[in-house]
């Protein structure tokens, strides 16, 4: 694809309710801005349990899947996709460990939370779920960058 020939990536960063409420959205968005990720789409939303049950579909069967609907839908979340080399996994290093405890200070769950319950944020784990996630959140699109001349001129 365009993406990959040019050794771009996008993933989908999400700020959960917690991190919303804590006012941590501009700090999350500073830092992928600072790493020197392009943003390309952005949205405040109350997701619906529908959402969130196909979001989280692959932990339909864990035991803390029905806390972490209650807890996802306990307000807005903000959703961004975010392009750049290597995003998904630099996105979920820059995020931390899903246990904040095992997180790096420095990573955003190491720096700004203690509760795998209350872990404030969300990124794609693989390429392949953040297309669908990506596709999910913004059945609409997101913007053409392969149009975007300050894109092209990072790569
Ligand atoms: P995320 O999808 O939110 O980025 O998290 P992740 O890949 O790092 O972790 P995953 O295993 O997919 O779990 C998704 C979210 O479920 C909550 N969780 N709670 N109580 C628990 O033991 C537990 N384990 C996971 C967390 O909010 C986690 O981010």
């Amino acid at each position: 694809s365009f993406f990959t020939s040019l050794n771009m990536e996008r993933t989908y960063i999400m700020v959960k309710p917690d991190g919303v409420e804590r006012g941590l959205v501009g700090e999350i968005i500073k830092r992928f801005e600072n790493r020197g990720y392009q943003l390309l789409a952005l949205q405040l939303l109350t997701p619906t349990k529908e959402h969130l049950e196909q979001h989280y579909a692959d932990l339909k069967a864990k035991p803390f899947f029905p806390g972490l609907i209650q807890y996802m839908l306990s307000g807005p979340v903000v959703g961004m996709v975010w392009a750049g080399k290597d995003a998904v996994k630099t996105g979920r290093k820059m995020l931390g460990e899903t246990n904040p405890l095992a997180s790096a200070p420095g990573t955003i769950r190491g720096d700004y939370c203690i509760e795998v319950g209350r872990n404030i944020c969300h990124g794609s784990d693989s390429v392949e779920s953040a297309e669908k996630e990506i596709a999910l959140w913004f059945p609409q699109g997101v913007a053409d960058y392969q149009r975007n001349k300050s894109l092209t001129q990072l790569i």
